[in-house]
């Protein structure tokens, strides 16, 4: 393994590179705002109300979804795909800022323990997604996607660790039904293997598709960040929730490169309803709630036509545009939006250029 590859965020403000469209999953593993429903990202063996761990049922018969890397071979040409942690916010950060200075179309998704769905105490989250990540169940893994060709690096070593995976599992009453009344050792065991192969296969991923450098780190100083200008203090976010640090950490990084210049479009999640209650909104810039399934669209299509806006000199600047949806919209429902959107975000501006250069001077 080569040196790490260092990023300096104030290197990458400098670029003149604008994204066309980030798309942000916070990923809770399950439908949550509705009463926690399982979803493709509910891992094996997880409770839900609809698959309840307890005598009869042990919580989710199926596997949690890996939609990042398959990401990866779209055959996309220019983008930026990560995974992000709230336990570290350097990296989620440092990830924002390069998505949002990366042409094409980028996706971040970041593991939000949720204390109500997830069964731990608020003031738990933080070490929860800490134990996640250690554990080498959340790695931090990028893939830049640069004229087709995907590279794969990760931010913390690839490594599965099976006594922080215990203790994260213990630490969350969702697999509560594993150890009490018994030990289910047979199930934790396919929990685990489930586990390890994903992130045997991330390796595999690195090892045959790895940048030249493939450990990444962000050069952050978090004293220097301008403070957030997106999202009012103010919502109604369970205290604790994993989604609220990760909404604020994607502001922070957002504001950074974009000041507010800037437009969300929200699916139908927690974040959507806790942030526009009522006739109150938390937000202090613009903001588009659109249906649960297809916001990826609606954002997508508003930044073409913002930039088909400035080509005809109706707006002088482009906004920047991020897309956020928690994983039922993004593994389940909104897949197909989401998916779609990020090929045309990540191929068309190419496509566009083409078109402009050939027919439209
Ligand atoms: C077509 C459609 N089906 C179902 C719903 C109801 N609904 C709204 S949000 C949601 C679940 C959202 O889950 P997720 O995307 O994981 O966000 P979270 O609530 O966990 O933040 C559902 C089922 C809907 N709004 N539209
Ligand atoms: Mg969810």
């Amino acid at each position: 393994m080569g040196a790490a590859n260092i990023i300096d965020i104030n290197d990458l403000l400098k670029r003149e590179e604008m994204h066309t469209v980030l798309y942000f999953n916070y990923d809770n593993e399950a439908f949550m705002n509705t009463g926690i429903q399982e979803s493709g990202s509910t891992p094996f063996a997880c409770s839900t109300t609809t698959g309840p761990g307890g005598e009869e049922i042990k919580g989710k018969i199926g596997v949690k979804q890996d939609i990042l890397n398959p990401f990866g071979f779209l055959g996309t040409k220019s983008s930026f795909l990560a995974t992000t942690s709230i336990a570290y916010p350097k990296d989620f950060i440092g990830k924002v800022i390069e998505a949002m200075k990366t042409p094409g179309g980028g996706f971040i998704q970041c593991l939000a323990p949720c204390p109500r769905g997830w069964r731990h105490q608020g003031f738990e989250s933080h070490k929860i997604a800490k134990l996640a990540t250690d554990s080498g169940y959340w790695p931090l893994i990028t893939v830049r996607i640069k004229d087709g060709i995907p590279k794969w690096s990760y931010s913390r070593p690839l490594k599965f660790k099976r006594d922080k995976f215990m203790d994260f599992l213990k630490s969350m009453g969702k697999y509560k039904h594993l150890f009490k009344p018994k030990f289910e050792e047979l199930l934790i065991n396919e929990v685990i293997n489930q586990a390890e192969a994903r992130l045997v296969n991330m390796q595999k991923l690195v090892d045959n598709f790895g940048a030249e450098n493939p450990m990444d780190v962000y050069k952050v100083n978090l004293k220097e960040l301008k403070p957030q200008t997106h999202v009012a203090p103010g919502y109604g976010l369970c205290p604790g929730c994993g989604a609220g640090t990760a909404l604020h950490m994607l502001a922070s990084g957002a504001t950074q490169v974009a000041g507010n210049n800037i437009l969300y479009v929200n699916n139908t999640c927690c974040v959507e309803v806790a942030t526009s209650k009522d006739e109150l909104t938390s937000w202090k810039v613009s903001w588009m709630h659109h249906l649960f399934e297809s916001g990826a669209t609606v954002a997508d299509a508003l930044a073409t036509s913002y930039r088909i806006q400035k080509y005809k000199g109706i707006v002088d600047k482009v906004p920047y545009c991020i897309h956020i949806a928690g994983d039922g919209s993004t593994y389940d429902i909104g897949y197909q939006f989401l998916k779609s959107a990020l090929v045309r975000s990540s191929s068309f501006d190419i496509q566009n250029k083409y078109c402009k250069d050939n027919y439209c001077e």
